[in-house]
């Protein structure tokens, strides 16, 4: 996508209902997907308002109006449970801030579609666990997420993107990918290349099972990596689920297994020395724990079982998917320096090895919490 330009973020600016002075306006987070900056305001007598403003990426989100839908039906129907649990609903969910004319988006002269919301004060999005508790409050944070949306009418929601999870189907895009070849990066990748080909059984595991009927489809957010959570900075407790672009019908298991290919990893998403990288059974189980915990009963036994193949299934889908942009060209993820979606691939790939050889014990830590 193109850079945005000052030009075009004054438009977008100058059509949200925004009050104040605009005092400063910067880049912000570390997403993979958005444009995303930090708008600081001062208002009089009220003090200083800080928004979070967005470029929606409209080359993976091809429906931002129905993805926007989708966002306003979730903050609605979550903000009123909320109210009902006694919590704070402007600190608890996203706030979207109207256009001037009263849209939850807007449509600038250069095709793209912004939105707006409220910032979340006083709290911290990680990019890699710091503290272990951290990581325990998101999973109950994401558990709860997942149960306070068990009761929301599934079929309004629009698939923001087609097949998000559908990992078999994401196997066929790789194979296309390395077939087509575009960039001519194939011959330098052979041995990742190969590491995807010998795996088609992960890729088709859930597919198999939802064909048969077995797994219930739920209400899920589909990106839970810990940086889409704000952490209170005073309480420690995970507050806000944000990110909500992806949130549709799906898997229990694929929310909790890309929390874990996240932050359960010792190293970060795109470290390059691999000897740092591995899956930590400490964090796996404190993650089980807090997010069974959070699910509130929901899972059946069936799915707890399977939260091993959630983490192994996401992290293998997601460095799938890092090789699949590196040769087709790093047109999907936003990337930083040379090589970047293959770092990011790598690490992938060398959390699934780790989490193949501690199998058995992630199958022994999720039976441990079968009845909590
Ligand atoms: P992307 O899809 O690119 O990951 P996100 O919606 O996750 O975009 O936003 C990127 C980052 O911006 C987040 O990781 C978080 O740090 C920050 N952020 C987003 N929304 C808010 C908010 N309402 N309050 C505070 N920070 C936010
Ligand atoms: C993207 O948007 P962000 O950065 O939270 C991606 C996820 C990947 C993740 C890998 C819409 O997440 O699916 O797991 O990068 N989101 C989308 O870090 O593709
Ligand atoms: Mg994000």
């Amino acid at each position: 996508m193109a850079a945005v330009t000052q030009k075009q973020k004054d438009e977008v600016i100058s059509n949200f209902q925004f009050e104040g002075t605009l005092l400063s306006q910067e880049p912000y987070g570390s997403g993979h997907i958005n444009d995303t900056f930090l708008l600081e305001f001062e208002i009089a007598e009220m003090g200083r308002l800080k928004v979070i403003l967005q470029r929606m990426n409209r080359e993976v989100f091809k429906k931002p109006v129905e993805l926007m839908e989708n966002v306003m039906g979730v903050t609605a129907y979550l903000r009123e449970r909320i109210i009902e649990n006694g919590g704070d609903p402007e600190r608890e969910t996203l706030n979207v801030i109207p256009t001037k004319e009263g849209k939850p988006y807007y449509l600038d002269s250069c095709g793209d579609y912004w939105r707006c919301y409220r910032f979340i004060t006083d709290a911290t999005s990680y990019d890699q666990v710091e503290k272990p508790e951290d990581f325990y409050e998101s999973a109950v944070s994401f558990g709860n997420f997942q149960r306070l949306l068990a009761g929301y009418p599934a079929e309004t929601l629009h698939e923001t993107i087609e097949g998000f999870h559908d990992t078999r189907a994401r196997f066929e895009v790789f194979k296309k990918a390395v077939a087509d070849d575009v960039m001519g990066r194939a011959d330098s990748v052979r041995k990742e290349i190969q590491f995807v080909l010998d795996r088609e059984d992960v890729a088709d595991y859930f597919g198999e099972l939802l064909d048969k009927k077995e797994l219930p489809l739920r209400v899920t957010h589909n990106d839970t990596k810990l940086n889409n959570i704000m952490i209170d900075d005073k309480t420690g407790k995970g507050i806000c689920v944000i990110d909500l672009d992806t949130v549709m019908p799906g898997l229990a298991m694929n929310d909790f297994g890309d929390s874990i290919r996240f932050g359960a990893s010792t190293a970060a998403e795109d470290e390059q020395d691999l000897t740092k990288v591995s899956c930590s059974m400490e964090l796996f189980e404190l993650y089980t724990k807090g997010f069974i915990e959070g699910c509130g009963g929901k899972l059946t036994e069936k799915e707890i079982r399977l939260l091993p193949m959630g983490a192994k299934v996401m992290t293998f889908e997601c460095g799938m998917r890092f090789l699949t942009d590196y040769l087709q060209g790093d047109v999907y993820f936003k990337t930083h320096r040379e090589g970047h979606n293959l770092d990011r691939c790598r690490t992938q790939f060398k959390l699934v090895e780790d989490m193949e050889k501690k199998w058995q014990t992630m199958q022994e830590i999720v039976e441990k919490y079968m009845n909590v």
